[in-house]
């Protein structure tokens, strides 16, 4: 019998499980504009990249039970102060958890219910982060390095984008002279 190799998660990307299962996206700022406060974006600037997100499965992604291993990359981006940001989603199946994992760099998790009411979480390498059924969660960089987390989720559970359009999280992160500031909406 021979022993496999086994599969380096946290090596995506150019590790060994790309192309294998692996789906890709890359969000430009100008795919994620309308989630900053600015409204005074070069052209230039709109070809920023943001974040990119790996994430891979095995097996039928319709199948109840299976999950999805992920990856999300945020760059050290500032507009005009806001930190870079994630869409932020809750999951179509309210049931469906999530698990964040701190990899490298510096972050916040905002995890919000479906009344609207925010918390934040700080993440960093080593830091797991439960995410429950019912709460939108956004990952945000306020550091000075590529935000890496792991993430851990239903292949079924969906995502949710047009409930956070319709209730934003009620907070901006900014990051004014070295200090973290969550400024109310
Ligand atoms: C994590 C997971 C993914 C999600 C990604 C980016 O990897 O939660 O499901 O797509 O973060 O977040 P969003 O889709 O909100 O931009
Ligand atoms: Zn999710």
């Amino acid at each position: 019998m021979k022993i496999k190799n086994p599969k380096l998660w946290h090596k995506m990307p150019g590790g060994i499980i790309e192309g294998e299962n692996v789906l890709y996206s890359r969000k430009y700022l100008k795919d994620v504009e309308n989630l900053y406060k600015s409204k005074e974006i070069s052209n230039e600037g709109k070809n920023t990249l943001m974040y990119e997100v790996y994430s891979y499965s095995e097996g039928d992604e319709t199948q109840y039970g299976n999950l999805f291993w992920g990856l999300t990359i945020l760059h050290p981006v500032y507009i005009e102060k806001e930190c870079n940001m994630t869409k932020g989603h809750f999951h179509e199946n309210r049931n469906c958890v999530e698990y964040y994992f701190g990899l490298e760099g510096e972050g916040l998790l905002l995890l919000m219910d479906e009344m609207g009411q925010m918390s934040a979480e700080k993440v960093l390498p080593g830091s797991l982060h439960y995410i429950a059924g019912n709460f939108a969660h956004r990952l945000v960089n306020i550091g000075e390095i590529p935000l890496k987390i792991g993430a851990c989720w239903p292949t079924t559970a969906g995502h949710d984008y047009r409930a956070v359009e319709e209730m934003p999280f009620p907070y901006r992160i900014y990051k004014n002279n070295g200090k973290i500031e969550l400024v109310e909406r």
